[in-house]
């Protein structure tokens, strides 16, 4: 095609020419899709593209095509559901060229779903925590010179770049890596001098809490805003006895705590104040980035999360004399050759987790583009299904839109979370009920204080209704279009699945 470019981007009329559409169904689209396509524009006004731009709108296009989607007004409905123009569908191909095209198989009819006996949407299981891999030969040639260089792990250069790279990323003065976040939060809370009592969300993973009784401190559960799904500020307050010592808020998916009030506390009752950030890299909390709050935050990098180095963790802190602590304590408590002056434990990073980390990191940008076209996807395609809710981020921050966690309202859809998570499941989608049932519920917590749940409301009610859904890099628009349109199909017809449902007791059905 011979297009003219302008400083490498491409005017309006190559766009329509590329992509075989009008100018008019480009303004469209890009009306639409406003959050996710914004064209630059040259100096007399006119709207410029480069290949990116170009990327998303061929993305746009091939989800459009296919004939059971159509704009109508503003919205994308599934032309099926009005009952009209049934014919039998095939999957369109997947953009990617190096990629072998998934097995997808619509479903047209509520009794295609597999849950009635019909053939699971996804020949292979699409999991909830896929990994975010950056350049393969980049990692592969830094793994070959580790090998080459015989320096394995023990705080080596690569570790060191590493947490340099992190520290500048976020802008903070120390970072600690280690081998994953549960030792993290287990130095962090050793070297804080936590002890007695410490204020605890049960909503989160349960290696937060782990890490506390672990070392024998108690946990004091407390309930979560039921809009921002992060420790209640008020809700601490009340918690906070002649015995507490501390307070660990959870940026939970990514979406900080109320950061600001939970200071003032910690500073008003001396307190010690501690982030589990494990999701929250490269999330910010009015307009700065996590990693520079409290005393100190932790960061995971398993493989499950945003930015992975396999297994993985970090401790960030401005604090120089807590760094130097954290620091010790990653390596047994020795500060030279034969010299142990503190008590401290094996929590070092090796090199191959760092190249890793490393290569993840000069694909950060990527992640997040690729996480925000899930998120913008999900949200556009579970838009307007009753009872169905996509907890939305803040798009005021910057957010590494790593989970895409959805509500569901039994009322409204007809069906529960744990009806809806088996009805995925048989379909070959993995979504999780993450942080079911809450850590008050799981044990020893569970038998240590078994009225913990009567002051956990929020906690209690969100454990039930949430479910989280797959996205990240391999995550394919295809795959969302398709989740959506099994959860449509099935609140649609959630009277008939309840005969289905009845019959066989959800929860025993989830995997
Ligand atoms: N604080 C919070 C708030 C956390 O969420 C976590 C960890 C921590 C602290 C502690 O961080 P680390 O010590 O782990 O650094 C997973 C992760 O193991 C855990 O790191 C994570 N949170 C938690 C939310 O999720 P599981 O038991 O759900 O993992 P698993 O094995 O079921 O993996 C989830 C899915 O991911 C699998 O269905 C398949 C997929 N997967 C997983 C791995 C490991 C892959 O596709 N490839 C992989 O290599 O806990």
């Amino acid at each position: 095609m011979d297009t003219s470019r302008e400083n490498g981007f491409l005017k309006v009329k190559d766009v329509c020419a590329i992509l075989n559409i009008t100018p008019h169904t480009l303004r469209y689209w890009e009306k639409e899709f406003s959050e996710f396509l914004r064209p630059h524009r040259s100096t007399g006004g006119h709207r410029l593209y480069d290949d990116h731009q170009i990327r998303r709108l061929l993305e746009i296009k091939h989800l459009l095509k296919d004939r059971y989607f159509s704009i109508k007004g503003a919205k994308i409905y599934l032309q099926h559901d009005s009952g009209r123009g049934r014919r039998s569908i095939q999957s369109s191909p997947d953009p990617e060229p190096n990629k072998s095209t998934p097995i997808r198989r619509e479903k047209q009819r509520w009794y295609d779903l597999a849950i009635l006996g019909g053939v699971p949407a996804f020949e292979k299981p699409l999991h909830v925590g896929m990994p975010n891999i950056g350049d393969q030969d980049r990692f592969l040639k830094q793994a070959a010179e580790i090998l080459q260089q015989r320096r394995l792990t023990n705080n080596g250069p690569l570790v060191q770049r590493f947490e340099e790279e992190i520290a500048r990323l976020i802008g903070v003065k120390h970072v600690v890596a280690t081998c994953n976040a549960t030792v993290a939060l287990e130095i962090a809370i050793r070297a804080l001098d936590l002890s007695g009592e410490v204020i605890v969300p049960s909503m989160t993973f349960v290696a937060t809490v782990h890490a506390l009784w672990w070392q024998q401190i108690q946990p004091v559960f407390c309930d979560v805003n039921p809009h921002t799904y992060t420790l209640d500020p008020s809700c601490v307050v009340r918690k906070i006895t002649s015995r507490t010592t501390g307070i660990i808020g959870v940026h939970l998916w990514g979406r900080p705590c109320a950061v600001d009030a939970l200071e003032e506390i910690a500073r008003h009752y001396r307190l010690k104040l501690l982030f589990d950030a494990a999701h929250a890299l490269y999330t910010s909390y009015k307009g700065r980035l996590v990693g520079q709050f409290g005393d100190a935050e932790i960061f995971s990098f398993h493989a499950t999360k945003f930015l992975n180095t396999f297994e993985g963790g970090a401790i960030a802190t401005n604090d120089d004399s807590l760094a130097a602590k954290v620091r010790l304590m990653r390596n047994f408590g020795f500060a030279g050759k034969d010299h142990v002056i503190y008590i401290g434990t094996n929590g070092k990073m090796n090199e191959m987790a760092a190249a890793m980390g490393i290569t993840s990191l000069e694909s950060l940008q990527h992640f997040v583009d690729i996480n925000y076209r899930n998120y913008t996807w999900y949200r556009k395609l579970l838009d307007g299904i009753p009872g169905i809710r996509l907890i939305p981020y803040d798009e005021r921050e910057i957010n590494n839109y790593q989970y895409i966690v959805v509500e569901v309202d039994p009322e409204r859809a007809g069906l529960n979370r744990d009806q809806l998570v088996a009805l995925l499941e048989r379909e070959n989608v993995l979504a999780r009920r993450y942080f079911y049932p809450g850590v008050h519920r799981m044990e020893p917590y569970r038998t240590l204080f078994p009225d913990a749940g009567l002051q956990l409301p929020v906690t209690e009610a969100l454990v039930e209704r949430v479910m989280t859904l797959p996205t990240g890099t391999a995550v394919h628009p295809e795959d969302i279009r398709l989740i959506a349109q099994i959860i449509r199909l099935a609140v649609r017809h959630s009277k008939q699945l309840t005969v289905k449902f009845n019959q066989l007791n959800a929860e025993k059905m989830i995997a």
